[in-house]
């Protein structure tokens, strides 16, 4: 009897302890717009496992794919407001929110998602863009270059003539300069557009060809080398206050782990997923001629223009901006 006593007593004790670490331990939410399978959620899981490791689960992850927490468009309120703790935003989403990190969007032929990451990342070290004073940044990282898939053939830039393309920033600029109808919207929306027909494919990396499964309709490739989609992790800025430093120390040192991770995850995977849309549904993939890429580079010049008088009228040194990331991104492209 005294030592079944003992022994609940112990077990008792146990309980406690175990309700007081849980209590102890902090939940937060985590929304991302676009589905599971596609890379900023793979990169969220990542994050949520590498989080939940190194804080010994004092911390804890909820992540919400599929725009099933907030969606693509309202994802930046949706975090300042507190709906979800973190979010996941593509910025070219919000047109003229952010000055300075839409330097990124510009056509400036990055070739490499662990090298515009890289650079992305040392711009928001050395800027510490106002656009995101009421958020706290977790990470950066950017889609891979851009190219065209499409349910008809784009052979040679005469076929893009009144094409509707899905895009989104700076390429859907690009697009109409070419002659194509460029069509804005989220990733996300991209699936039934491409279903009901209202576009007749999108311009973005081919890691979409597997993980949306867009290589089944769209059967042609245009390899474009059009410029990356910047992505921004945020985080509630209260939210953020109220962790332990120990927390905010942990976190902050995973921020560029974590951006190279991303890059290096989705260089590798994009030609896997190009490779998978051969071998699965035989898609042809079309390259243009050396005036045909000057062609689209001349398209790209009047955006730097822009972005620099955008820049700034917001009240930024635009010229020292993108010198500084062409100094960075030559500076990686050697490393
Ligand atoms: C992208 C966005 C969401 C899911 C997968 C993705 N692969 C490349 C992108 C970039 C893009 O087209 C966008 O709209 O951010």
């Amino acid at each position: 009897m005294r030592k079944f006593v003992r022994l609940t007593g112990a077990g008792f004790l146990l309980a406690c302890l175990m309700s007081v670490s849980a209590l102890a331990g902090t939940t937060l939410t985590y929304a991302n717009f676009p589905p599971a399978p596609t890379f900023p959620c793979v990169q969220m899981e990542q994050w949520k496992a590498e989080v939940e490791k190194r804080t010994n689960g004092a911390l804890a992850i909820q992540t919400f794919p599929g725009s099933t927490l907030l969606g693509a468009k309202n994802m930046l309120r949706g975090v300042q407001t507190g709906q979800a703790d973190i979010g996941c935003i593509s910025t070219s989403y919000y047109p003229g929110v952010f000055p300075l990190i839409s330097v990124v969007n510009l056509p400036v032929a990055f070739t490499s998602t662990e090298v515009a990451s890289k650079v992305m990342w040392d711009l928001f070290q050395k800027y510490q863009p106002d656009e995101f004073k009421n958020v706290k940044v977790l990470t950066v990282f950017t889609s891979a270059p851009s190219h065209i898939m499409s349910t008809v053939a784009v052979k040679q830039l005469s076929d893009l003539k009144g094409l509707e393309l899905r895009a989104s920033g700076s390429i859907l600029k690009i697009l109409n300069g070419l002659g194509a109808q460029g069509v804005g919207m989220p990733m996300s929306q991209t699936p039934e557009a491409l279903q009901k027909g209202i576009v007749k494919g999108l311009v973005s990396s081919y890691d979409v060809l597997k993980d949306l499964n867009f290589a089944e309709q769209c059967q042609y490739e245009t390899v474009t080398n059009l410029p990356v989609y910047p992505f921004v992790v945020i985080m509630n800025k209260a939210r953020w206050e109220s962790l332990p430093a120990e927390t905010q120390k942990t976190l902050d040192k995973l921020s560029r782990e974590q951006a190279i991770w991303t890059g290096q995850y989705l260089d590798d995977y994009t030609t896997k997923a190009l490779a998978w849309a051969k071998g699965k549904y035989q898609v042809d993939v079309f390259t243009l001629t050396d005036a045909e890429y000057a062609e689209i580079r001349k398209q790209g010049e009047p955006l730097i223009a822009a972005w620099k008088a955008d820049a700034i009228e917001a009240g930024l040194d635009a010229e020292a901006i993108l010198a500084e990331m062409l100094a960075l991104k030559a500076k990686y492209e050697t490393d």
